[in-house]
């Protein structure tokens, strides 16, 4: 088999073949979850002519049954593609998407209601699009190609149904969140006041809007709103899924956001590593809300062609506000731990300066790994590098450009070969910052590959713990080509893809390292080999 073939994922959401984009639509509806996706069914390319809607559902999130594709180009308002878009659980049950359809006017974009035909079936198999579409075209301060992506709608306390579309002002860099309104979720009004915009932050796609409870986990339906919960707005652009955390009051139609995006490192994300476009939904089975996000191919097209796919999903992670207020959380549902097998555990110990030792008895290649690490010794020390205005984020978030700094890198080294000449590095460096000491977290993808034309990043953020109270935890999600990585409970994430040549199937190995110039404590470290997850293999149509 081609080293391409060898790269897919064993456990991460895709098709059988071709293209995925964006997670459309997801939802829970009469005892499935249906998760439906911007899917090219005919080349494991985005088609600059003809996307449709890929639909498949399940009864874990794990384990898939592909079905016939939900939306394809069919009329004159979305005979060029239909993109993105999201579902709404209307109050008596009915579930009800609004899509981007790219019209026969020159691929204006427009949004389109569509509605089960049927909606006994608890499959969802066909959709209807009525005949009073599109519903919405772009206003007058907008391009025809920047009016795209409408979020599950709300309703609020008057009853009238809300729905934000991703936009950009014409002939300026500002980005925004249109809102609309409607009595019948027939006809909808522009308001006159954007829900949000920031200057300098571009097109705004696949905005969400939802409420996060401020007193724990467990999620909340898209229109509850009230003193317990606050409520996220997030927007993907300049390639990231970027988030705002405020109040909204839709009395006074007003989302007072607690800062404002700024298309730089300052603003919040989702995700530090490779992740665009995701969308969440309220699971009502479970009460829990859940987000999916597109994790897209970083090697080249011709690696496409010859793998005769491309795109993935992440594993659907549970989200929740966390108890400083300041920011999400993220973890792996739990039906994802159904998947583990074969496990291995290991006591406390040091890891000397310098060290690099093998993780052996678990599939290395199809893993997940949850370790921490304390600094038993972090005292005032000036030697302990610092962040001041010399060290910029590239430095600072990149693993070998401080090799030997005190306390870091260490971490893991996942999908190592045995000569360590392929690894992916997911590490943790502690610095000193202001009076105290701030915790790096990296996923550095420079020796992931022997290949060439592979696009091989550093990614890092700092994660929001006190390393002199609290230990440093990460989970690691391992794939064949990506690696989830999960850092104090969820608090930061980082998505990485990689391309193995040598550290593939049994030849793939996992190592805990450290290169600082102290040892660490690895207080504990579990880790589990994971099965195989069904996923749309079998094709019911
Ligand atoms: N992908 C869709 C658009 C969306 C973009 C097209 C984001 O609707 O804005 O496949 O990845």
């Amino acid at each position: 088999l081609p080293n391409q073939v060898l790269n897919r994922t064993s456990f991460h959401f895709q098709p059988q073949r071709n293209w995925l984009n964006d997670p459309n639509a997801p939802m829970y509806y009469k005892g499935f979850y249906h998760l439906f996706y911007q899917n090219n069914p005919l080349a494991p390319e985005f088609s600059r002519k003809k996307m449709i809607w890929g639909h498949s559902v399940s009864q874990d999130m794990v384990n898939w049954i592909q079905l016939e594709p939900a939306l394809s180009p069919s009329e004159p308002y979305d005979i060029n593609s239909c993109w993105s878009g999201a579902a709404t659980i209307l109050p008596d049950g009915r579930p009800v998407i609004l899509y981007t359809g790219l019209d026969n006017n020159n691929r204006t974009q427009v949004t389109v209601v569509a509605e089960p035909k049927d909606v006994s079936d608890p499959l969802l198999r066909e959709w209807v699009k009525p005949k009073y579409n599109p519903v919405m075209v772009p206003p007058s301060n907008v391009y025809h190609d920047c009016f795209r992506d409408p979020t599950t709608a709300w309703q609020g306390e008057d009853g009238i149904w809300r729905v934000l579309i991703g936009a950009k002002v014409k002939d300026t860099e500002t980005g925004m969140a249109i809102l609309y309104r409607s009595d019948d979720f027939v006809k909808w009004t522009k308001y006159p006041v954007n829900l949000l915009e920031a200057e300098e932050t571009g097109m705004w796609e696949c905005p969400d809007f939802f409420p996060v409870s401020i007193t724990g986990k467990e999620g909340v339906d898209t229109s509850v709103n009230n003193a317990n919960v606050r409520h996220v707005l997030k927007a993907s652009f300049g390639g990231n899924d970027c988030y705002v955390i405020g109040k909204y009051s839709s009395e006074n139609e007003e989302f007072l956001g607690d800062y404002e995006f700024t298309k730089t490192s300052a603003d919040l994300r989702y995700d530090h590593g490779t992740f665009y476009a995701s969308k969440a939904f309220f699971d009502s089975v479970k009460n829990r809300r859940i987000n999916w996000g597109w994790v897209v191919e970083t090697d080249s097209k011709e690696d496409d062609f010859k793998k005769g796919w491309a795109g993935l999903m992440t594993l659907p992670r549970e989200m929740w506000l966390d108890t400083s207020g300041k920011r999400l959380i993220q973890w792996p549902i739990e039906e994802i731990n159904h998947l583990r097998t074969k496990s291995v555990k290991l006591d406390s110990c040091e890891i000397k300066t310098g060290a690099a030792f093998e993780i052996s008895g678990i599939t290395a290649a199809q893993a997940d790994v949850e370790v921490t690490f304390n600094l038993p010794s972090l005292e005032d020390n000036p030697e302990i590098l610092e962040a001041d205005h010399h060290v910029d984020d590239a430095t600072l978030f990149d693993r070998d450009s401080s090799v030997g700094c005190v306390y870091g890198p260490f971490g893991l080294l996942a999908l190592a070969s045995d000569d360590l000449s392929e690894q992916t590095a997911i590490f943790f460096k502690v610095i000193r910052r202001g009076n105290g000491y701030a915790v790096v977290m990296g996923s550095n993808e420079k020796r992931s590959s022997l290949r060439d034309n592979v696009k091989k990043s550093s990614h890092g953020t700092f994660v929001d713990i006190n390393p002199r109270q609290e230990k440093i935890s990460l989970r690691c999600l391992i794939d064949h080509s990506i690696i989830e990585s999960y850092a104090a409970g969820g608090k930061s994430v980082i998505t990485s893809r990689v391309y193995p040549k040598l550290a593939i199937g049994e030849a793939a190995k996992l190592y805990v390292f450290n290169d600082g110039t102290r040892g660490v404590t690895m207080s504990s470290l579990e880790a589990w080999s994971m099965r195989n997850a069904q996923i749309n293999t079998n094709t019911t149509y």
